[in-house]
């Protein structure tokens, strides 16, 4: 995947690697700075001491001196230009230029830099000194301009207040890059902002939660998120916080009964382990967390530099604040525990047909007392299945793969469903009062795209979510702007940006798309992975997003980076099922929690059947697919978001060890190009990217103009004010409908119409004065 960090063979950038640069080849004439590259990759300042025919001879600091081809230099910003907040004020800019700045700026802590709109952020892997209170307070009166996180929630809360239209905050990046802990950051802003009412705690209590529950460690990220979260904060009309609203997508049931080495399942079951107090453990029977073979399967259990018992503190207090009763919670660990307890009941075969049955063991017995049913209906649920065969129900004993399944997708839905039912107990506290009138924040954080050794059907998700993501990004930034231009009849050079079209496309595609095959496979009752896998090669071999691998595996070009995905365990994973039998004995749980769940559950398979997906199995609930329901919620969410104004924040990973200081250039450089932001840069800058129309251009600075213009129309107005504050014929376009303007003139005119306004109302207040 990044295959830019290797080393590289040559010295002279490849085509590709010019794509932004703005000179591609460099004629030295006075002593200059000039970047080239070194065989691993990097990047190296030197000074061009001269050039004769097509060869350039460069000092480096070190004294050493260096004979390159001319054509192979890439200029360098004079020092001047070092660290510059937005890397639209670069005179160069190209990538060298780019990582230079960026890596400038990272050095000094400055992990945040504008690119454009968009906000740039370094993951700093430690604390920094940028969040205290007089930071808030500093960026609140705008006494702080500098890039931050703080900075573009305020601009967040202004436009909201100044154009009454709902914004979003959308976080992107890779796994590890900082999604969590800015959306984090940004709330703080926000609550800091927006405060008094104490909802603002509230809110800010749910992270600790939602962390615990739907958070893990992975290869890639010792908090990461295994969920997508879209956080809505209501604000009333004096712009304060009126309630807040949490929806969740797809959490990775798998990891509860499934953990690859040196990853964790969900940080709440160790926190139980580890902080429960006596009384709860006695009554839950709580064990250490490596005495349940759900949590055995990988050997790690703790996280460097994280204490579980205390972190379980915080979630009780946490949940008391979100106003859980203490009963419900108890309530809640007693599920945590049954689907720990459940890992640990193990089958007996019973016939020499290899029927099982469960061992009457302390994992059996726990498990019934905690959801509160009979030991016999328990095990009845998990060793046998009801059939119907024609009108008679017969009853089927399992074996021993099959109840083991069983047992798993018992254990999975119970904590998904406690993880749904946990967000809708803090969205009715959270809940927006009658007195709900005005606009809305949503801050979008969702699980970052993911490569690992092997892939599964959980990083085929999370990748289709983040490629979602990536085109809403270029829908807003590239078509749209682009678009307006053209139909307003601007002249302008068109940026070309990497479109991910034809990767959604894959997917999405009907009959003949990545989801739609999986569905259709998922159907047939002799469907297996392998005949997915083949099915996909025959049908999909001739896209140029896709490519077929060895046996059961398939590759998809994504615009973060090509993933191999292995198809085992695709199709139970989307079919999800859990047979009636386990839903029936939720029902007969005296516990309330069981109780609800199997409510849920039954609603869920009774939604509109699609297709022939149900057909199968007689007593198998009937609903949609895992991959189709996740697609029409990302459906939704991305008209929810068209409907806001975007704000897009870009975290960067610097390195993949999680260790603070460590800038790989290759790693940088492989993010920024994969999403866009040097695209997005040269757009702003080539671009007009404020936009007024002239109706209300008019309305705002007209009462500057010397001359009488009531009787005209709007764009005569518009040219009028333009040429009477004498701004620059290249510094504006004029369009059929609007004025287009390069970034920072409007703020010129903004000034003088402060100015002038100032002026009238000191006039004003004189003029009271003297009569008073
Ligand atoms: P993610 O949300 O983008 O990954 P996180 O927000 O969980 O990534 O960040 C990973 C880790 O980086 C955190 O646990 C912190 O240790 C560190 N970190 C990130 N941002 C900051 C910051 N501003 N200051 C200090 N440390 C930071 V994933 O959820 O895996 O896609 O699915
Ligand atoms: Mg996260």
């Amino acid at each position: 995947l990044y295959s830019v960090s290797s080393p590289l063979p040559s010295i002279t950038p490849s085509p590709s690697e010019h794509r932004w640069s703005d000179t591609t080849s460099y004629t030295a004439k006075k002593k200059l700075q000039s970047w080239f590259q070194l065989s691993n990759g990097n990047w190296e300042l030197g000074t061009v001491e001269s050039t004769s025919g097509t060869e350039s001879v460069i000092s480096l600091p070190d004294g050493k001196v260096l004979k390159l081809k001319a054509e192979s230099l890439v200029s360098a910003n004079p020092g001047i230009l070092d660290g510059v907040d937005d890397l639209m004020q670069l005179s160069y800019l190209n990538e060298p230029s780019v990582l230079y700045n960026l890596q400038y700026r990272y050095n000094r802590d400055m992990i945040y830099t504008k690119a454009g709109p968009v906000l740039v952020a370094i993951n700093p892997f430690k604390k920094v000194p940028l969040y205290e209170n007089d930071y808030i307070e500093a960026y609140k009166c705008k006494a702080m301009e500098s890039p931050h996180v703080y900075a573009i929630t305020d601009t967040a809360i202004r436009e909201m207040i100044r154009d009454e239209v709902n914004q979003s905050i959308i976080i992107s990046g890779e796994s590890g890059a900082g999604k969590t802990e800015t959306a984090k950051i940004a709330m703080q802003y926000l609550a800091a902002l927006g405060g008094g009412s104490g909802i603002e705690y509230e809110i800010l209590k749910t992270n600790p939660i939602l962390e615990a529950f739907g958070n893990a460690k992975t290869l890639r990220n010792d908090n990461s998120s295994r969920f997508g979260k879209l956080i809505e904060i209501h604000f009333s009309e004096t712009g304060k916080i009126s309630g807040a609203n949490i929806q969740t997508f797809l959490l990775e049931k798998s990891r509860v009964v499934q953990c690859n080495e040196g990853e964790r399942s969900y940080h709440i079951f160790y926190q139980l382990c580890a902080g429960a107090p006596t009384p709860l453990r006695e009554k839950l029977n709580l064990k250490s967390a490596d005495q349940y073979k759900y949590l055995r399967q990988s050997t790690c259990y703790s996280i460097t530099g994280l204490n579980d018992a205390e972190q379980f503190g915080i979630v009780l207090e946490a949940l008391d604040v979100v106003h859980i009763s203490k009963e419900d919670q108890e309530s809640v660990f007693a599920m945590l525990a049954a689907v720990l307890w459940l890992g640990n009941i193990s089958f007996t075969v019973i016939d020499n047909e290899n029927h099982v049955e469960a061992v009457e063991d302390e994992g059996l017995l726990n498990v019934a007392k905690l959801i509160g049913c009979v030991v016999g209906d328990l095990n009845r649920a998990l060793s046998t299945r009801k059939m119907k065969v024609g009108n008679d129900n017969i009853i089927q004993k399992l074996t021993l793969s099959q109840a083991i399944d069983t047992r798993d997708a018992l254990a999975k839905s119970i904590y998904a469903c406690l993880f749904d039912w946990l967000v809708e107990q803090i969205n009715k506290s959270l809940a927006v009062g009658k007195r709900r009138t005005g606009r809305s924040i949503s801050i979008l954080d969702i699980y970052g795209f993911e490569s690992f050794d092997r892939n599964s059907f959980e990083q085929f998700c999370i990748n289709y979510a983040n490629e979602r993501l990536q085109q809403h990004f270029n829908r807003h930034l590239f078509k749209l702007e682009q678009e307006e231009y053209i139909q307003d009849g601007i002249d302008w050079a068109k940026v070309e940006f990497d479109d991910n079209q034809d990767c959604l496309s894959l997917f999405e595609k009907k009959p003949l798309g990545l989801l739609s095959l999986l569905d259709e496979e998922s159907t047939f009752p002799n469907g297996t992975d392998l005949t997915f896998a083949n099915k996909l090669k025959q049908h999909l071999n001739l896209n140029s997003c896709f490519r077929g691998e060895r046996e059961k595996a398939f590759s998809v070009s994504h615009y973060a980076g090509e993933v191999t995905y292995d198809t085992t365990g695709f199709l139970e994973k989307n079919r999800d099922l859990l047979h009636l039998d386990s839903i029936q004995l939720l029902s007969s749980c005296s516990c309330h929690l069981p109780q609800i769940f199997a409510s849920h559950m039954l609603i869920q398979s009774e939604k509109p059947v699609v297709g022939p997906l149900h057909k199968s199995g007689g007593a198998d609930s009937q609903k949609l697919s895992v991959a189709t329901k996740f697609k029409g919620q990302l459906f939704q969410l991305m008209q929810r978001l068209e409907s806001t104004t975007p704000h897009f924040i870009r975290c960067i990973k610097p390195n993949n060890l999680q260790s603070p200081g460590l800038y790989e250039q290759g790693l940088v450089l492989q993010q920024l190009r994969c999403c866009g932001v040097l695209e997005v840069v040269r757009i702003s800058r080539s671009g007009f990217p404020t936009r007024m129309s002239h109706q209300k251009f008019a309305r705002r600075y007209g009462f500057l103009l010397l001359e009488n213009v009531a009787s005209q129309d709007p764009l005569s107005v518009s040219v009028a004010i333009l040429h009477q504050f004498n701004i620059l014929p290249e510094m504006y376009q004029v369009g059929y409908t609007k004025l287009f303007f390069r970034t920072g003139q409007i703020g010129v005119l903004e000034d003088t119409r402060n100015h002038t306004l100032h002026g009238i109302l000191r006039v004003q207040s004189c003029f009271r004065g003297h009569h008073a």
